[in-house]
């Protein structure tokens, strides 16, 4: 696809385009067997841009380090890692009990379906991700796709810099007209085929805490958390604008606690209707401390997720070059 063709997949209004495809959805947009979603709105075109804005030869990367949530939230295992002796001056070494979402994580197709169409992305159903192996939607689809342009909204710095408080551990929404305005006050477009990378101050806060309370809201039950509006305008906003997915330093994207009952959850929006990908946990400070000093919001993005057949998430191993 070329950039030039952006304009011709329908708008959020004009969704569906199938016949008994749930509403808002992109079922079909991309092909009935597609398992990209928008990243398809990433384009070679788009990656010959992105390079352009390499400028300065930094490098930053976005993910935590594995095994930096301590521990994981939600009840995910916690990672072991091993090294072993495999001669006298040698070694290789193990990940015991590697949960891909135990950290900075890309959330994959095949993570939530929707609650009342019981589907996932374009249509797939449970079966076919739990004993099927997920190979229509598995991770190894994106194995080369995430690369792109990635513009940085820092709804952290936009809300400081008007005075207000933000707690980022308690419950708590950025809205669709904050991010806009951050935009605005940035000076950034956001052109269509972007990887959108919010930064919301969770992960900042977090690791100010003490262990022990990482240890009490590590719990699902517990865990609190700031995160982008989860509403119908937001969901169009992001289609309308191409986005390729939308990446945050929080540990939802949308805020916490979740009703997973509620079918305004951004995670049944983005993730079996729009196919977009969710990242979750980003490191984003210090990149959006450097866009700050420099004024430029916008840079290259690379991400490879783990090549893993079926795989379900992944830690994206993603960094922004400017
Ligand atoms: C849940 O949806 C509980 O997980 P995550 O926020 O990691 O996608």
């Amino acid at each position: 696809m070329r950039e030039s063709d952006f304009g011709k997949f329908p708008t959020f209004e004009q969704l569906p385009v199938k016949k008994d495809a749930p509403a808002d959805s992109s079922w079909g947009v991309f092909g009935d067997d597609d398992a990209l979603g928008c990243l398809n709105f990433l384009t070679p075109e788009g990656v010959v841009e992105a390079a352009r804005l390499v400028k300065a030869g930094k490098v930053f990367r976005l993910d935590a380090k594995i095994g930096f949530a301590k521990p994981p939230l939600f009840g995910r295992m916690e990672v072991v890692h091993h090294v072993h002796p495999l001669g006298p001056m040698a070694h290789d070494d193990s990940l015991d009990h590697f949960n891909t979402q135990e950290g900075s994580q890309w959330d994959g197709f095949g993570h939530v379906g929707h609650i009342r169409h019981e589907a996932f992305y374009n249509g797939a159903r449970v079966d076919e991700v739990r004993e099927g192996g997920n190979r229509k939607l598995g991770i190894h689809h994106w194995a080369d796709k995430f690369v792109g342009r990635g513009v940085l909204i820092d709804a952290l710095g936009f809300r400081k810099a008007q005075g207000l408080a933000v707690n980022p551990l308690e419950t708590g929404c950025y809205t669709l007209a904050e991010l806009q305005g951050a935009l605005e006050a940035q000076g950034t477009a956001l052109k269509p085929g972007a990887v959108l990378c919010i930064r919301t101050g969770w992960m900042e806060a977090y690791e100010r805490c003490t262990a022990a309370e990482k240890r009490a809201m590590a719990p699902m039950e517990n865990i609190r958390s700031i995160g982008v509006e989860a509403s119908r305008a937001m969901a169009a906003w992001l289609w309308n604008n191409r986005v390729a997915a939308i990446a945050t330093d929080c540990p939802a994207v949308e805020p916490l606690p979740i009703d997973f009952r509620d079918e305004g959850a951004l995670h049944y929006r983005a993730l079996p209707l729009l196919g977009l990908p969710l990242g979750e946990l980003f490191v984003l400070a210090p990149l959006a401390e450097d866009c700050a000093r420099d004024q430029r919001y916008e840079f290259m993005l690379v991400s490879t997720p783990l090549y893993v057949e079926g795989g379900i998430a992944s830690p994206p191993n993603a960094v922004a070059i400017k």
